[in-house]
């Protein structure tokens, strides 16, 4: 039972100063003690290198910071790849969500059929053809199909890393048209909070697991955007959007997979210590991981 942490200290993807603050938050949470009292072997592998700059690159594209994105999902694409070849389980710490592009590219590497938890308000399924921003975190759902700049679609590889029907959005309520129709056309499986509502995140999580089976995935990737949460319990997030997802959900979706022990890998991204309330975010982010990871009372 070993755990490689692995910081990606980048706020490339979108413009809110701060994310680039996330794993040192995460870890002034007490991450890595919070891990090793379940029994686990933790290696904090530091922080990847991401260059500070002021300034913007604008490339021939829309896309903002693309070269300095693409720099920091290689390396980490590198690093993640390097991990799991050391029988190690990823725990990557963001930084913005642009980061899930390396580290998708990094597991695409050691699975053919990988299954993604995407925990999130928002689809991240935006092209620089659809985006409304520019901004390259509302974008890795859809490089990872495939879809999008060549330079971000390229890196570890020019194939997919992973299946649309191998994708489960939880939380979203934040969704662009073209994130609409690309969902639509890929058949990807979605649940918003008008079903978490309606269902129950119980059901939610029984469905995504049985789904996951069925498709006969080889690993499962938990990819964790804190502003799924309500910014009640997670205020410290770049774009914050009310109406979201419980604390107490929460921990039970991180429980009941836990106890199914599908996940192979994961990532908490999105946390802004800059916006935050005296590290709330953060230490929310480690005590989803303590379930995640087999907390319990009794
Ligand atoms: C929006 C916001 N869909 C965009 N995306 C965010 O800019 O593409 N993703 N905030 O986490
Ligand atoms: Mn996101
Ligand atoms: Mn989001
Ligand atoms: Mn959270």
């Amino acid at each position: 039972k070993k755990i490689s942490i692995i910081g990606a200290p980048s706020d490339y993807g979108q413009l809110r100063r701060g994310v680039d603050m996330g794993p040192s938050a995460i870890r002034y949470a007490d991450v890595s003690e919070r891990l090793e009292a379940l029994g686990y072997t933790i290696k904090d592998e530091g922080d990847i290198i991401v260059k500070r700059a002021m300034s913007n690159t604008q490339l021939d594209t829309n896309l903002k910071n693309l070269k300095e994105v693409v720099e920091v999902c290689t390396q980490l694409s590198n690093k993640v790849s390097e991990v799991i070849a050391q029988g190690s389980f990823p725990l990557v710490l963001g930084g913005d969500h642009s980061i899930a592009i390396g580290t998708l590219a990094g597991l695409a590497e050691h699975y053919d059929n990988l299954g993604v938890i995407w925990y999130d308000a928002h689809a991240d399924l935006n092209t620089p053809a659809t985006s409304p921003s520019g901004n390259i975190h509302g974008m890795p759902l859809a490089v990872s199909i495939g879809l999008g700049d060549e330079r971000l679609v390229s890196i570890g590889g020019t194939e997919p890393k992973i299946k649309p029907e191998n994708i489960i959005i939880i939380g979203a309520r934040s969704v662009d048209p073209g994130e609409r129709d690309l969902i639509r056309e890929k058949g990807i499986k979605v649940y918003t909070m008008h079903e978490i509502d309606r269902m129950g995140m119980t059901r939610i999580m029984e469905e995504s697991i049985a789904y996951f089976k069925e498709r006969n995935v080889d690993g499962v990737h938990l990819s964790l955007d804190l502003d799924g949460l309500d910014p009640l319990y997670t205020p410290g997030v770049g774009t914050p959007v009310p109406g979201g997802i419980t604390y107490r959900e929460s921990h039970l979706a991180m429980e009941m997979l836990e106890e199914e022990g599908m996940i192979t890998s994961a990532e908490f991204v999105e946390v802004n210590p800059i916006l935050d309330e005296r590290n709330k975010t953060a230490d929310v982010a480690v005590a989803l991981m303590g379930s995640l990871f087999g907390e319990k009372l009794v």
